[in-house]
């Protein structure tokens, strides 16, 4: 019994020095936070975590639990503590639904979501963009100095939603990262229309696409493999609000968002707007980059049953993502007292179009009141809502908010369509509610 014991605690050992060594959980950098751990007592970890660590005597020499490792690279990052990590490698953080509350989301409260390894030494000094591709006149590059004196610079507020948003509601499960809710930011971005550099680049009719290339690494580590480079449709590049952008909120970009140049495409999924952005190909076909094959980033035409395979001929391009909203006040699980009456607010958003009106249900769906709803600042940027409720007694509530778009479409009460990868789920929002 003992032996068997002491057997399974050294494999433990062994996983936990293994995934150190996969994933450098605790690397040579972190030498300064061991010494620290070795300081201080279990207790009073024990009061920094708000729990006890049962088997805090199995922990190896020097180790650091994953809960300090997640604060430290969250602060590294720039990022409230607050969000959710998914992920290490690559980064993919949520952000809390309560924590979007602001009309324009900060950079501490933005989403991460990676695909391969952000990248570590940028010289913005030598860094260049290059256009290339078929349906270019000739290949040509930009310093990052050149882009921004060469051209004029805009601002817009632009919506940016992961396609894999609300993902962790599909059953059976898609596979890929479970987002809750919060893979969606509306932040302000600054830079050149990329309308304006195509003409300076001159591109030939057949131009049909633009494909992305970033400067992150692939998981393998294969310098020859992109982790992600997908792209978008030519008109849709000549939009005025496409942009290349330089800045995020009035600064440079942050790192994990992009830094130095990001192509930024606000009402299509986030996964078009290519971060680290190094080249762009103008493509006389729908660029074929990584993760622009079947199933990524795409859904069925017609209906499956869930859990089905389809087949390739039945899925399309994800383009203009659907009608949504989010409650952002009060966090779900608010309590107060009766005889006051309630604000809500919240935001609504539907891809290309403008969203209509947003109501909201505190009957489970039954009857629905309209919210106040501002307009956009801009095209394809988050609208925002508000509501006073009253609560006729004492006790437990859901609200519910359902936005409905330009074109009549409202957001479903229950998860739509089920897909194999778990895209576009924009049933509506609900809040807990007690009143006492
Ligand atoms: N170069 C590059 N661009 C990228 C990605 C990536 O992994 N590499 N991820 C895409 C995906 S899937 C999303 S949802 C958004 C996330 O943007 P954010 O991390 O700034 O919130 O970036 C997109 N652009
Ligand atoms: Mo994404």
């Amino acid at each position: 019994m003992s032996q068997k014991a002491s057997n399974s605690t050294s494999s433990l050992d062994k996983g936990i020095l293994n995934l150190n060594f996969q994933y450098s959980i605790v690397p040579s950098v972190k030498k300064e936070r061991r010494a620290f751990i070795k300081k201080i007592s279990m207790a009073s970890l024990a009061s920094a975590l708000g729990a006890e660590i049962v088997f805090a005597g199995n922990m190896p020499k020097g180790y650091v639990p994953v809960f300090l490792e997640e604060q430290d690279s969250l602060k590294s990052m720039g990022k409230d503590p607050a969000l959710k990590v998914l992920n290490d490698r690559p980064w993919n953080v949520e952000t809390p639904i309560h924590l979007l509350d602001e009309k324009v989301t900060p950079a501490e409260k933005m989403f991460v979501r990676n695909n391969g390894l952000i990248p570590e030494k940028i010289e913005t000094s030598s860094w260049t963009l290059t256009i290339r591709g078929e349906s270019v006149n000739q290949e040509k590059s930009y310093t990052l100095d050149e882009l921004k004196s060469k051209f004029k610079t805009h601002t817009y507020q632009l919506t940016l939603e992961c396609g894999g948003n609300g993902r962790g509601e599909f059953y059976p499960p898609a596979e890929g990262n479970q987002w809750g809710q919060g893979a969606v930011s509306c932040a302000q971005w600054t830079g050149i229309r990329l309308k304006d550099l195509l003409d300076d680049v001159g591109i030939k009719k057949d131009a049909v696409y633009i494909g992305y290339h970033g400067a992150d690494s692939h998981l393998s580590g294969d310098p020859g493999k992109e982790s992600i480079s997908r792209g978008i449709p030519i008109a849709k590049a000549m939009q005025e609000e496409t942009l290349v952008a330089f800045q995020m909120n009035g600064k440079d970009i942050p790192l994990a968002h992009g830094y130095p140049l990001r192509l930024v495409a606000g009402g299509y999924p986030a996964s078009v707007s290519g971060k680290w952005l190094k080249a762009l190909s103008v493509r006389n076909k729908t660029h074929d980059g990584s993760k622009m094959e079947s199933p990524s980033y795409r859904v069925p035409i017609e209906p499956v049953e869930p859990g089905e395979r389809t087949p390739d001929e039945n899925m399309r391009i994800i383009e203009s993502m659907p009608v949504k909203s989010i409650i952002t006040f009060p966090k779900s699980g608010a309590e107060f007292p009766l005889g006051r009456n309630l604000e809500i607010r919240g935001h609504a958003w539907a891809g290309e179009e403008e969203v209509n009106q947003v109501a909201y249900s505190i009957d489970f769906g039954s009857t629905w009141q309209s919210c106040r709803l501002e307009k956009p600042v801009n095209r394809f940027a988050w609208q925002h809502f508000q509501a006073q409720i009253k609560f006729p007694k004492k006790g437990y509530y859901e609200v519910w908010a359902m936005a409905t778009d330009n074109k009549g479409r409202s957001q479903p009460m229950v998860v739509p369509g089920w897909n194999p990868k778990g895209y576009l789920n924009n049933a509506c929002h609900r809040i807990a509610v007690k009143v006492s």
